[in-house]
């Protein structure tokens, strides 16, 4: 800060900054941006729930092995070395789950799906993807929707490795989706021709999940 006489740290100051980013005590439009972070339908909560079908597969990083197959030029199968080998990005997202609650600001350390996708060069036919946990899930997505640049395969969780509750050794992270697009313990990513529904989609879950829309149900358009 340029005023020396203002002291930058003090705790108005900060509370301060924080109402204005929050909108506080304003009405209407300015506090506008602030309800489209948070998608309708949705509350905020600091936790983050675990949510399964109750198997947490226990897969150690020298097991594990990531499997790229379907419609790619260049099909592989990674393991923990050959995922550390392509390029690593941090970047911070919000997470917004079909059951009501949403979490800001995860900082996630993975492999951004796009430089995974620029690997296996997918084939022009693939116009979708179906994920694969070690547990037996699985979700489906449009390849457009998996290959959006904040979209990554995730190994890392605020600096630390990713639990193994919430999908370690790696996960899917797909924001602009409800969470349960975000495959845990992901084993196979499989581009396929054309779109088909996962494990939560044939249980009446939405083909594509986007929260902004309130695509929770198939009876959601
Ligand atoms: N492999 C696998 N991935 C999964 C699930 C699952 O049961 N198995 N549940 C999904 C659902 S419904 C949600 S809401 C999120 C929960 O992730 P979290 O437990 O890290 O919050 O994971 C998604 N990914
Ligand atoms: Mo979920």
């Amino acid at each position: 800060m340029d005023d020396p006489e203002v002291p930058e740290d003090s705790k108005l100051t900060r509370s301060k900054q924080q109402w204005a980013e929050q909108g506080k005590f304003l009405t209407g439009h300015i506090a506008r941006p602030e309800e489209e972070r948070l998608p309708p339908g949705q509350h905020l909560t600091v936790k983050w729930p675990v949510l399964d079908l109750g198997r947490q597969p226990d897969i150690p990083r020298e097991r594990w092995k990531l499997e790229v197959a379907g419609m790619v030029a260049r099909p592989v199968t990674l393991d923990w070395a050959g995922l550390m080998a392509l390029p690593q990005t941090r970047l911070r997202s919000d997470i917004h789950c079909v059951t009501s609650w949403s979490r800001y600001d995860n900082d996630w350390q993975g492999v951004l799906t796009r430089d995974l996708l620029a690997h296996v060069e997918p084939r022009d036919e693939a116009a979708a993807v179906m994920l694969h946990g070690y547990d037996g899930y699985t979700t489906n997505v449009l390849l457009a929707d998996f290959a959006v640049p904040d979209a990554l395969i995730a190994h890392g969780w605020a600096g630390q490795p990713l639990a193994r509750d919430h999908g370690g050794p790696a996960r899917l992270v797909i924001p602009h989706l409800y969470f349960w697009k975000s495959a845990k313990w992901i084993r196979k990513i499989e581009l396929i021709g054309a779109d088909k529904p996962g494990f939560w989609e044939v249980n009446g879950y939405h083909m594509r999940g986007d929260p902004w829309a309130e695509q929770r149900y198939s009876r959601d358009s």
